[in-house]
């Protein structure tokens, strides 16, 4: 493998250009087109193939789809024969509302210049342009969250119903995008999922449109889960930051004193136009600049895992154990494309702890950071 902290140079050496590239690569398939995203500005060719993307035929008359009365029942416009009826909350549960939109910013991946395990300089520009969900206001009056990787966390408990007003509210990117959420019930009008001519109306939000997704939170919902773009460019889109979690509980459950959604990606060259590639965890790398834990002894400690790229992860903490979902102890789990591993555990070691993935060419390209227990 390539030394990764080596600035990704495709001029300098065909052997290299091959591990590095080959290494960052994807393909996007886009509305019918092929996009191979291998190399620094790759992005712009899928980007100029999903504004090509034509609205659906199955949403004409959508008009009256993308303002359902959302929880009274009432039917959303039929895409095909068939219909659908929005959710309502089970007796005893509550309409969870939120606001979010899609929006690009700049985003900077080592904004201290440093990496604070190692104890030493991280040089050149981590600064692209991601694509990311943005907590809002009611009515999308005003921002009530940043514009950050990852977007914001949902929660709500088994009965209930998550209600997401969703906006497009990309300024450059010519593109439609969704909220595709995994763990709670949907129906297909709620998938938020890009199908050619079977899309349905949460499927295709083009800029300056607005949807509504309902979804249901049944027992089998209970967990953490990723939400993330499923539109016509869900690859590029989510490899470049649209992504979130959610999380439903049982119903009254407490919450646990210490929780945080971290996800485990990369961000390589051909997604962010950078000269090298970054090993992640929530947008940023290296330790000091990736999010600090803090707990105390005694507290209850939940860290929802999430793998966000094309890669396995393996996530250690150091100086701690816990029970995976078959009993045994771990401290090393693993996590593929888009699934959920919980470090769960009452806090009972004090001191500065690292946390890091264990795959080695991740950790010393900047996934790790610090536990801090007092
Ligand atoms: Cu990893």
């Amino acid at each position: 493998m390539p030394d990764p902290l080596e600035p990704f140079d495709p001029t300098s050496s065909r052997r290299r250009f091959l591990q590095v590239g080959a290494a960052g690569a994807f393909l996007c398939t886009i509305g019918g087109e092929t996009v191979s995203v291998a190399k620094r500005g790759d992005a712009a060719k899928a980007d100029a193939a999903a504004a090509k993307v034509a609205r659906p035929p199955s949403l004409v008359g959508r008009a009256a789809a993308t303002k359902p009365a959302a929880g009274t029942g009432a039917k959303v416009e039929p895409t095909e024969q068939q219909t659908y009826v929005t959710p309502s909350p089970q007796p005893g549960g509550n309409r969870v509302e939120y606001w979010i939109q899609a929006v690009e910013t700049k985003w900077t991946i080592v904004p201290s210049k440093r990496d604070d395990w190692h104890d030493v300089k991280i040089p050149g520009t981590s600064t692209f342009t991601a694509t990311v969900y943005q907590q809002m206001t009611e009515g999308f009056a005003a921002a009530l969250g940043p514009a950050a990787i990852p977007g914001p966390t949902l929660h709500a408990e088994v009965g209930d119903v998550i209600v997401v007003h969703f906006r497009n509210a990309f300024k450059k990117l010519d593109q439609a995008v969704t909220m595709h959420p995994h763990g709670v019930k949907y129906n297909p009008e709620y998938d938020g999922v890009y199908l050619g001519q079977y899309t349905r109306a949460g499927g295709f939000i083009e800029p300056g449109e607005e949807f509504t997704y309902t979804w249901e939170c049944v027992p089998e919902s209970v967990g953490a889960w990723p939400y993330h773009d499923h539109g016509p460019n869900h690859t590029l889109n989510t490899f470049r930051g649209m992504f979130g979690s959610l999380v439903v509980r049982e119903k009254g459950a407490l919450v646990p004193a210490v929780e945080q959604s971290l996800f485990l990606h990369q961000l390589q060259p051909p997604v962010t136009g950078l000269k090298r590639s970054y090993q992640c965890i929530n947008g940023r790398a290296y330790a000091g600049n990736t999010p600090i834990v803090r707990a105390r002894v005694g507290q209850e400690v939940a860290l929802h895992v999430f793998g966000m790229d094309n890669n396995f992860h393996d996530f250690h903490i150091h100086g701690h154990r816990w029970k995976d979902s078959a009993g045994a102890f771990v401290d090393t789990p693993s996590v593929g494309p888009n699934e959920t591993t919980t470090v769960h555990f009452v806090e009972d070691n004090p001191g500065r702890w690292l946390y890091h993935c264990h795959v080695f060419s991740h950790q010393d390209a900047g996934m790790a950071g610090w536990y801090l227990v007092e």
